[in-house]
């Protein structure tokens, strides 16, 4: 039979009061848990060691949930528990977390995104070094155009080397002391070495001589010989043709390189601006980039060109342009013709043809027929006029050139022997280095001092 706590105390108790020892009430103590609890406190404690935090009592299986799933094999450390199932990440994306739920078989993986585009840098184009005719697809825009101005310094510019050369020839022969027959031997040399040609030189010192016989001083000299030249010169000026409403139609000839593209781009300029319009005919289907080059310019001028392909018949160019210019009414035409040596026959047909077939569309077309000459040429510039005389009438010459040359007295010779206008000099590269030829101007200019006062006699009077 158990004893009870209340026993146990009643017997604690007695046994204080008979005067047992405390071994004999520990005794009892135990006697009465052992009856209280069957198993010994050491092996229920060291069960209660051994067994999981989350063991269930011994008693209670039925009650409890199944034991939780062994946990998963873990991939080696550090790399967190992946779920067999789940895709394995793309290279560069961050890993699953493990937290996260394994993805549904039937799912597909997400496909990875794009790889970043790594921008590729392209380096600044580097400018290629200009060349000398950009065939530009897309031109820059150009440069603004600049007109022929009234201004006596671009003659008087265009003339330096001519002058300065004569000038010097005059002072040392008339500031030498010398007696008047040598001064005028001295001038006919002058003028020789400035190539007004020995015929023409002659006969200007005899009219010199002429007009001052009895009272020659150097400023007289140089004031009667400017004026022999002067009057030679507008002996043979006259107007330039007039075509009523038709277009003016004016063709530029020469032989290659004298500059007749240059003189075109010149003369658009100037006529664009004196009667509004131009239409510049590329009748020059002969030499490589001639047409581009005559493009450039246009497209400078601000002036339509009429072309055709290279190698095309020059004579159908032209006759376009004509035709082109009636239709529009446009009031000028100018026909850039190919550099040709005057001794090639063929060539010089081809001009005869172009002349003929512009005459067709517009009567007396070409209006005005311009030998283009490089000043440089000096007198074979004559041989030269009169074999283009023989292929087409020409009206007038255009001196290109006048600049480089200390050689310009060969306008005197021109007029001299051809019997010629001079129209135009080039004195320059630019659209407005074209001055409209003047014979007092020229005589004026050509024995100007260098500070362009005029006073030059004083600085070689005797
Ligand atoms: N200094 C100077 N140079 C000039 C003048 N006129 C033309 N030139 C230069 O002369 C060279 C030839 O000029 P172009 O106009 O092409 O000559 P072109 O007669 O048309 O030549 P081709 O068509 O080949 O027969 C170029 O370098 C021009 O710049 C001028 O008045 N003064
Ligand atoms: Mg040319």
């Amino acid at each position: 039979m158990p004893i009870s706590t209340t026993d146990l105390l009643i017997m604690i108790g007695c046994a204080l009061g008979a005067g047992l020892g405390l071994t004999t009430l520990g005794v009892l103590i135990e006697l009465h848990l052992r009856k209280k609890h069957p198993a010994p406190l050491e092996e229920a404690a060291v069960q209660e060691a051994a067994a999981p935090p989350s063991a269930p009592p011994p008693g209670a299986a039925a009650e409890v949930a199944p034991p939780p799933a062994p946990p998963q094999l873990q991939p080696a450390a550090p790399s967190p528990p992946v779920p067999s199932a789940a895709p394995l990440p793309e290279l560069g994306q961050p890993p699953a977390s493990p937290a996260a739920a394994p993805a549904p078989p039937a799912q597909l993986p997400q496909p990875a995104p794009p790889p970043a585009r790594v921008a590729i840098t392209t380096p600044p184009a580097v400018s290629p070094p200009p060349v000398e005719i950009p065939p530009a697809p897309a031109p820059a825009p150009p440069p603004p155009v600049e007109v022929a101005k009234p201004a006596v310094s671009r003659l008087r510019l265009g003339l330096r080397k001519t002058r300065d050369s004569f000038m010097n020839r005059l002072r040392g022969v008339m500031g030498s002391g010398a007696n008047l027959e040598e001064i005028y031997e001295g001038l006919e040399e002058a003028l020789i070495a400035a190539d007004v040609g020995v015929e023409a030189s002659t006969r200007l010192v005899e009219a010199v001589r002429k007009r001052l016989t009895g009272k020659a001083t150097p400023d007289a000299i140089r004031d009667a010989l400017k004026e022999e030249i002067a009057a030679l010169l507008q002996k043979v000026e006259r107007r330039p043709a007039d075509p009523g409403d038709a277009p003016l139609v004016i063709m530029l000839v020469g032989v290659n390189g004298v500059g007749k593209t240059t003189t075109v781009a010149k003369l658009a300029a100037m006529l664009k601006e004196e009667r509004g319009a131009v239409l510049v005919a590329a009748a020059d289907t002969f030499r490589a980039a001639a047409i581009e080059q005559l493009e450039i310019w246009c497209q400078r001028v601000g002036v339509d060109i009429i072309k055709q392909k290279a190698g095309s018949d020059p004579a159908a160019v032209a006759f376009d342009a004509v035709k082109a210019a009636k239709a529009r009414k446009t009031p000028a035409v100018l026909i850039d013709t190919a550099g040709r040596l005057q001794t090639k026959v063929n060539l010089m047909e081809e001009l005869k043809k172009i002349a003929r077939v512009v005459g067709r569309e517009v009567s007396g077309a070409p209006h005005e027929t311009w030998l283009v000459l490089d000043a440089n040429t000096g007198q074979n510039a004559l041989s030269q006029a009169r074999i283009f005389a023989d292929a087409v009438p020409l009206s007038g010459v255009v001196l290109a050139k006048l600049d480089s040359t200390a050689k310009g007295g060969v306008i005197v010779a021109i007029a001299d022997r051809l019997k010629l206008p001079v129209r135009f000099v080039g004195v320059g590269e630019d659209l407005a280095d074209l001055r409209p030829f003047d014979g007092r101007e020229f005589a004026e200019e050509l024995f100007a001092a260098d500070d362009g006062s005029g006073q030059a006699g004083k600085s070689y009077a005797a």
